[in-house]
């Protein structure tokens, strides 16, 4: 019994350092494709809306590895969202800071997000993103409108980000390793704990 615990701790370990899966929605027209390619190839990438998906391995800093999964935004599209939740270790959720008219459509959409289940205790990261562009809202005026207060039973950080600049993203990449890792043993734990009492029952 011993024996096989340690292995799953081992075997646990070695995920550990395993690339992030990470889901990037946000409304249409935020910046997320535009975040991704500045993080993948640190340059300002001409976007069209994107269609579909847009998957890149980006590495923000050494030792750390994300899967980053853009996902088409648009309305009739976010129904599909859904099948991209199973095995998210953290959710980048983007908010274009001068779209005051969809902060409301913002919340609603983030909120359905975070009650799936296949959510629960996912790390969120929120990237207050058009910083650069005047009457931008801060990110106590965005943490209001999304309602993060009442977030529970997850880490969440909100972040002031100009994806056409880079400023910001990087610390907030560093703030979702932080937080994917923590997610990471909390699962981990959970399911040996699983193991535990099943192979004890
Ligand atoms: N000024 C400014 N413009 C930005 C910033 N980030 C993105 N944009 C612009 O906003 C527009 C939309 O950016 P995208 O990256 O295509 O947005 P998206 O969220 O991927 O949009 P969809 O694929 O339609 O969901 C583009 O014209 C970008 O150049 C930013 O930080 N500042
Ligand atoms: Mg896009």
């Amino acid at each position: 019994m011993g024996v096989l615990m340690s292995k799953l701790s081992t075997l646990f370990d070695g995920f550990r350092s395993d690339p992030v899966r990470i889901l990037m929605l946000g409304l249409d027209a935020a910046g997320k494709t535009t975040i991704m390619y500045r993080l993948k190839l640190n340059e300002t990438v001409t976007t069209i809306p994107t269609i579909g998906f847009n998957v890149e391995t980006i590495t923000p800093k050494k030792g750390l590895t994300f899967v980053v999964w853009d996902v088409c935004s648009q309305v009739r599209m976010r129904a599909l969202w859904k099948h991209y939740f199973q095995n998210t270790q953290g959710l980048i959720y983007v908010v274009d800071s001068c779209d005051r008219s969809r902060f409301e459509e913002a919340h609603y959409e983030l909120t359905k997000i975070l009650e799936a289940e296949e959510m629960a205790g996912v790390p969120v990261i929120i990237l207050a993103n058009k910083q650069d562009l005047p009457n931008a809202a801060s990110c106590s005026e965005i943490a209001e409108a999304l309602k993060l207060s009442k977030l529970t039973f997850r880490e969440w950080h909100i972040q002031a980000t100009c994806a056409t600049n880079g400023e910001g993203l990087y610390e907030s990449m560093d703030i979702l390793g932080t937080y994917t890792e923590e997610f990471k043993k909390r699962q981990s734990s959970y399911f040996l704990k699983r193991v535990k009492t099943t192979t004890s029952n």
